[in-house]
């Protein structure tokens, strides 16, 4: 019985995300969907990106907590339209659904816009099960991590189109080896592409910022 109520959360949620995705691309809108674990840095990849943004892309920003909007405070220097889902009023879930997404989106009331990241709830595991609609789906993993996530957690892995390996800066400092966590990456995705950056030093912004800008082409 209860397997049986979860495909129908599933199966109406993949509905919704479908219908948000055709809305979205008829609005000539491309989403970016990051999923990490709490702390490895979505909130400060999206300050530094938004502080780098050429005039040709035109972001909004739906983030998901289970509670607080601390991150949407974070932005709003940027005078980028932003909105934060809470899901404690609604039982806390650990992830956020293409609906809560799609009310948020038309919230937003933003015409003007050509990009809405969505800032999943952080987290590995959940957020990977649920579509969201967004055009693509980013994993962030920072160095303190540890190189044996992607087997560990490999839904989100499987899902993303680009995983990001952040907190570069700390590398030296740790016990860390990427071409471990590539292998291990590439072993349960083997399509997916990644990126090393920084969201302290900037390092890597480069070729995440054309990975957008790539993105925004083929939608
Ligand atoms: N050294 C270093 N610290 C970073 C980097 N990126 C983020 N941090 C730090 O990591 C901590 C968590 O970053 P957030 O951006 O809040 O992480 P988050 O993924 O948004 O966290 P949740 O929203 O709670 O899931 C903060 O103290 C950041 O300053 C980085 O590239 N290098
Ligand atoms: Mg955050």
């Amino acid at each position: 019985m209860e397997e049986k109520i979860l495909k129908d959360i599933l199966s109406s949620n993949d509905r919704a995300a479908r219908s948000l995705r055709e809305e979205l691309t008829r609005n000539n809108i491309t989403a970016i969907n990051l999923m990490s674990s709490p702390g490895s840095g979505k909130t400060s990849l999206l300050e530094k990106t938004l502080s780098l943004i050429t005039p040709d892309i035109k972001p909004a920003v739906i983030q998901g907590d289970i509670t607080t909007s601390l991150d949407v405070d974070r932005l709003s220097s940027f005078k980028v339209p932003s909105i934060a889902i809470n899901t404690a009023p609604s039982g806390g879930e650990c992830h956020l659904e293409a609906g809560w997404i799609n009310d948020a989106y038309d919230r937003l009331d933003s015409p003007d816009i050509n990009i809405l990241f969505i800032e999943n709830i952080g987290n590995l595991v959940c957020p990977a099960e649920f579509d969201t609609g967004a055009h693509k789906n980013v994993v962030l993993i920072s160095v303190p991590e540890g190189e044996d996530k992607p087997l560990k957690y490999p839904l989100a892995f499987k899902k993303a189109d680009l995983m990001i390996v952040n907190k570069s800066d700390l590398i030296e400092v740790l016990d860390f080896n990427l071409n471990s966590l590539i292998e291990n990456a590439m072993k349960i995705n083997p399509s997916l592409k990644h990126m090393v950056l920084s969201a302290r030093t900037g390092s890597g912004f480069d070729s995440w910022i054309n990975w957008i800008k790539e993105g925004m082409e083929d939608d």
